[in-house]
């Protein structure tokens, strides 16, 4: 038994050879199916002296028996049917070998490979999950963000005015200058409230009340 693959090869030649084009359909029997083979997907194979040329992977049709066909098939030596996982040496149509390593020209992903279906394709690299790969993401360790911004990357951009505060009470004065800023961040000289009713006494940020003085 062959694993993955139906155990029959089919040879087709030319009448005239060189030049033709056909749509090629192979026909077989349950009791043709090697072990584990994946009818759900699979697809022509074909002979080119070297390699078995993978041709596209799909569902066969029928009922045993099977089919499965392929278009536009222009190399006319032997042809077997095998899916996905089979260990035929075969090459993909577009020269490529699944399994093999390859560039995918996209630097989000690593591990860049060959499918089974014949697509080069790498894992995505997204530390944080916020849909930005890591070599993009200016904070790859934020979901939040994807630049450092004012406050840096774990720090919320949060903007707040400040109000000065000249008797560095830690009260801010609510008629004098304002800065605007992040709450990461505080100015030195301001304050993020605006309560100091006594701006220029340090000591105090309300101006309590003028006791009048007793009667004699
Ligand atoms: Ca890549
Ligand atoms: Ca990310
Ligand atoms: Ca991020
Ligand atoms: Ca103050």
């Amino acid at each position: 038994m062959v694993n993955d693959q139906v155990e029959r090869t089919w040879t087709i030649t030319e009448n005239t050879p060189g030049g033709n084009q056909a749509t090629v359909q192979l026909q077989w029997n349950l009791g043709d199916e090697g072990a584990n083979f994946d009818r759900a997907n699979s697809g022509l194979h074909s002979y080119n002296g070297t390699d078995w040329v993978a041709l596209t992977l799909g569902a066969a049709g029928g009922a045993n028996p099977y089919t499965r066909s392929a278009l536009n098939v222009g190399l006319f030596r032997e042809f077997t049917v095998a899916d996905a996982e089979s260990t035929l040496p075969f090459v993909c149509t577009n020269g490529l070998v699944p399994g093999a390593t390859c560039n995918d020209d996209d630097a989000c992903t690593i591990n860049d490979a060959v499918t089974a279906g014949c697509v080069c394709a790498g894992t995505f690299q997204d530390t944080d999950g916020d849909g930005t790969c890591n070599v993009d993401d200016g904070c790859p360790s934020d979901p939040l963000k994807i630049i450092p911004g004012a406050c840096g990357c774990g720090v919320a951009d949060v903007a707040v005015t400040y109000y000065e505060d000249v008797d560095f009470d830690g009260f801010g004065d609510p008629n004098g200058a304002q800065q605007a800023g992040y709450t990461c961040s505080v100015p030195p000289g301001y304050a993020a409230n605006s309560t100091d009713q006594c701006p220029s006494d340090g000591t105090k940020q309300l101006p309590g009340r003028v006791v009048a003085a007793p009667r004699m």
